[in-house]
């Protein structure tokens, strides 16, 4: 019987140290230690042994199991460790990759063009201003001189809603608004971005939708010199530093006098390029005086109040600057054209 055990002992040790997996480890265990084991029945047959015999045989047998028991748990340990050892090894970080690019995006072009204008204009004291796209007629136009049936409205197709409705043909209506707000004391001193609509056939320099940024001073003794200094600085801002500009007369119906303003080209310094067509001037707004009739009905006196007042197109302001021969790139949402304009 003792070498049976003896024997037991030595066949489980061995297989112990060969099993490579958990399983295998969990079979033996139960192989040798289980209730239907060789040592339980070892231990069962132990009542044919002389009496004497059997607590010496019973010590051994238990010892067997006890080193049985203890080579299992420290083999389970070692292969548990192992286990451990090769998930971490397949999980490694490496923590020397570079890392994966974020993508960063940018500004609009047009949006960069109408923000540098705002900042440049809010540094000479101006607020920026905010109106409705969709408007009435009074405020889009009778409030800025031009009543129904008035031939000037045919400069400006719109799209209307209503009799009374449309969507605004220019941002003039927020310059309306903000002086009725002020209840005939000034001074108003505002720029107007936005969105404005007219019924055009989109082509390379005309679109249904585009931006305007008009702007408006009102207060007392506003003269034509306050409307030149102020655009004078504009255009050095946003063309150069030796930039002039010179006024030619026009027409608008809300403004008396009205000038077309032009810039001295920023190609050619005035020479005649192709970029002026040769003249030395580019076009970049329109301007004037705002009309006594605009000031009366936005609630100013016109002997005590004076005012200029001037409007823009980003788009085309954007088009001369970067050289954009085509106004629908802006609305395209092409970014092989949108990632040129990386602001710094
Ligand atoms: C242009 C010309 C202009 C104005 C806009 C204005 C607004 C009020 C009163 C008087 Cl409330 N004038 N705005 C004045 C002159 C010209 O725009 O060519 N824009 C693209």
């Amino acid at each position: 019987m003792k070498e049976r055990l003896m024997t037991l002992q030595e066949e489980a040790v061995e297989k112990i140290e060969q099993a490579s997996s958990l399983k295998e480890l969990q079979d033996i265990r139960v192989e040798y230690l289980g209730k239907k084991g060789p040592i339980t029945e070892v231990l069962r047959g132990m009542g044919k042994l002389p009496a004497e015999e059997r607590p010496k045989m019973g010590q051994l047998a238990n010892e067997v199991r006890e080193v049985i028991t203890t080579k299992v748990e420290s083999k389970q340990e070692k292969l548990e460790r192992e286990e451990l050892d090769r998930q971490l090894s397949n999980e490694t970080i490496d923590v020397t990759l570079p890392g994966r690019p974020i993508r960063q995006g940018n500004a609009h072009p047009l949006t960069a063009v109408i923000e540098e204008i705002e900042d440049l204009f809010i540094g000479m004291g101006f607020s920026v201003a905010e109106g409705p796209e969709v408007e009435t007629d009074y405020y889009n136009f009778e409030a800025l001189n031009l009543p129904k049936n008035h031939p000037a409205r045919d400069m400006q197709d719109s799209f209307f809603i209503t009799e009374d409705l449309l969507l605004r043909t220019q941002t003039s209506p927020v310059q309306a608004r903000t002086m009725e707000k002020h209840k005939g004391k000034g001074p108003v001193k505002i720029i107007s971005p936005g969105k404005v609509y007219r019924r055009d056939t989109d082509d390379a320099t005309h679109s249904h939708q585009f931006m305007q940024i008009e702007g408006l001073l009102v207060d007392k003794n506003i003269r034509m010199s306050d409307l030149k200094g102020t655009l004078t600085l504009f255009a050095q801002k946003l063309f150069g530093e030796e930039r002039e500009i010179r006024l030619r007369p026009s027409f608008f119906p809300f403004t008396e006098p009205s000038v077309e303003v032009d810039v001295s080209c920023f190609k050619c310094n005035g020479a005649g390029c192709s970029i002026c067509k040769r003249t030395g001037w580019i076009e970049i707004l329109g301007a004037g005086m705002v009309h006594p009739n605009v000031l009366e009905m936005a609630g100013f006196d016109s002997k005590e109040y004076t005012g200029f007042a001037f409007g823009m197109g980003p788009e085309r302001i954007a088009m001369l600057k970067y050289g954009i021969d085509d106004i629908r790139h802006f609305y395209a949402n092409d970014l092989r054209f949108l990632e040129q304009f990386k602001r710094a």
